[in-house]
């Protein structure tokens, strides 16, 4: 006989400022570890779901182990029972990567996922705590139902939650009460067999096991390192001494699990020093991916390119690519690629929420965007391991004759942009800024677009003394094609009559004050210049964003806190 749930009801009362930002809500922990903070935004969600629908549902709850993890999941299961749920499924020790969390729901078939994860913000007791909705499609929730979410925690009066629920993650299996049981399941099994029906294993092997190639992974003490452990050394042959901070800290050994050139400088620095062949890493929550070859970075932008461009070398594209997208910051690459193959395009805006629709409504395979997330339709998150495999598999084809000279990751992106040209990329990041002088600047801008005053400026470039005319200006604004609901002022974007761009937002990820992101895109056709380097490629252009925006005098900032 299984133990009565002993429900009860909680008074509260609103809790100001709970909007979730681009992915979810990130505050600092201690906002999270306040009071009602965390349960509020629980029920919330609870309130906002279609009771039939929760009622003996299966949820799946699991989060980058950051600290606090554990006590909130526990906190969700209390509520999740008081409110109907069925079923948790939850990871071991409380670790699900994000994309392991979205490949569940859908296996599973469940109602939806409660991640709690700040993805790549530092973590520990003074760090930072996130949590959000995902829907039973696996990818987060869209607009309407975070609105509808934040609606609820300005209204909350009282919280459901059952007193006697509490479950040991540490061992697997099912622990039950009347009508409801957490079942704790191991956090890479489901993960890594979807993987294995996607790409050629065996093939990357042969690859692994090549005395000329060595690979290393960082997983910056996140979440991944329990998936690089199981995947990259037992199931694929990397030595285990090439896997770096895998294992899972609660402040991420005080390090910022952001896998840039900034924040992952133990990998980098090898890179530079030519140690490795490819190098990657990702995040706390193992959705984004940063791929080095030998002395060589690999932009986001490019890297989402090249993996669609090379579709063929990975099975699970055998039957085509059905579309691409990418957000609207990142580079125009990808648009190049879809042309040549003739397949659908989208432009969205910044967050992986917005290629949902599009996978669902089959016509969108692979996507990108420029905040190092790459991934496919295999799950509606993006995915940090994928993007390693997918890049490990086209090194795998390009290389399947081991008596010939090695075909390096620089060379298949410099085959790359032979074909299709380059598009120079590069975004500042101005790191917690004043919020008002964030305000500032943004406004700064926008007036000259509200009044179109912008068009037609012409400039010369300080470094190249190319001219540069604007053509277009506009707060970007989006029409979802399949569901018809608009996003609007979603970066503001200044369009050259040359096709470069420059792109203005600020970041709806962080939790300190504003990060003003700047985003340069300039292109360059295949009989111009492809193998410049992109600072010195792009100076005219930033200097022409920084100048516009007064972004320098505004904030007082010299240089930004982080170069992509
Ligand atoms: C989230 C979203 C991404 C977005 C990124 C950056 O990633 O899922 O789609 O590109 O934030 O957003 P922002 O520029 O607003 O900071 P993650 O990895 O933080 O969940």
């Amino acid at each position: 006989m299984s133990t009565e749930l002993v429900i009860k009801k909680l008074d509260t009362q609103p809790i100001a400022g709970q909007k979730p930002g681009t992915s979810g809500l990130r505050k600092k922990v201690t906002e999270f570890k306040t009071g009602y903070y965390l349960h509020n935004f629980v029920q919330s969600i609870f309130n906002v779901l279609p009771p039939n629908e929760v009622a003996g549902a299966t949820l799946v709850v699991g989060g980058d182990g950051r600290y606090f993890n554990k006590e909130a999941i526990q906190i969700i299961f209390a509520i999740a029972a008081a409110n109907g749920i069925g079923r948790v499924l939850v990871g071991q020790n409380g670790l699900l990567s994000t994309p392991a969390i979205s490949a569940v729901v859908r296996a599973r078939k469940a109602l939806g996922a409660i991640i709690l994860t700040a993805s790549h913000n530092p973590g520990g007791p003074h760090g930072d705590f996130g949590i959000k909705y995902n829907i039973a499609n696996g990818g987060p929730a869209p607009e309407a139902i975070t609105n509808a979410i934040f609606a609820q925690t300005g209204k909350i009066t009282s919280i459901n939650i059952a007193e006697n629920v509490h479950a040991d993650l540490t061992k697997l299996g099912v622990t039950e009460w009347k009508g409801f049981k957490v079942e704790v399941i191991d956090s890479v099994t489901e993960y890594a067999s979807l993987l294995q029906t996607i790409f050629d294993f065996e093939a990357i092997k042969k690859l692994v096991a090549r005395p000329d190639f060595v690979f290393n992974f960082d997983a910056m003490s996140g979440v991944t390192g329990v998936y690089a452990t199981r995947i990259f050394t037992e199931m694929l042959g990397v030595n285990t001494s090439n896997l770096i901070n895998c294992v899972p800290s609660e402040d991420f050994n005080g390090g910022h699990p952001d896998p840039n050139l900034t924040y992952a400088p133990e990998l980098v620095s090898k890179m530079e020093k030519g140690l490795f062949d490819m190098g990657c890493a990702s995040d706390g929550d193992g959705d984004r991916n940063m791929v080095l070859g030998k002395r060589f970075f690999v932009n986001p932008s490019d890297s989402v390119a090249v993996i669609a461009s090379n579709f063929a070398a990975i099975p699970y594209f055998k039957a085509g690519l059905k579309g691409l997208a990418r957000s609207m910051p990142t580079s125009a690459a990808l648009d190049l690629v879809a042309k040549n193959l003739k397949i659908p395009f989208f432009e969205v805006p910044t967050g992986w929420k917005f290629f949902g629709n599009l996978m669902d409504a089959n016509t969108l395979s692979i996507c990108g965007e420029e905040s190092f997330g790459t991934g496919s339709d295999h799950i509606r998150e993006k995915d940090g391991i994928w993007a390693v495999i997918a890049w490990l598999q086209i090194l795998s084809h390009h290389n399947t004759d081991a008596t010939k000279q090695f075909v390096s990751l620089e060379n298949i992106v410099h085959q790359h942009w032979k074909k299709y040209g380059r598009n120079y990329y590069s975004r500042y990041d101005y790191e917690e800024v004043d919020t008002k002088l964030g305000d500032d600047v943004m406004r700064q801008i926008s007036e000259g677009i509200a009044t179109q005053k912008l068009v037609g400026q012409k400039f010369t470039g300080v470094s190249d003394g190319q001219s540069y005319e604007i053509a277009a200006v506009d707060d970007f604004e989006y029409k979802d094609p399949i569901d018809l609901s608009v996003s609007s002022r979603q970066g503001l974007r200044i369009r050259f009559t040359d096709g470069s761009r420059i792109i203005y937002r600020l970041s709806g990820t962080g939790s300190t004050g504003a990060t003003i992101r700047v985003y340069f895109d300039k292109y360059e056709s295949t009989s111009g210049n492809l193998f410049s380097e992109t600072q010195t490629h792009l100076k005219s252009l930033i200097h022409i964003g920084l100048e516009l925006s007064s972004l320098q005098k505004i904030t007082g900032r010299k240089e930004p806190n982080v170069i992509t």
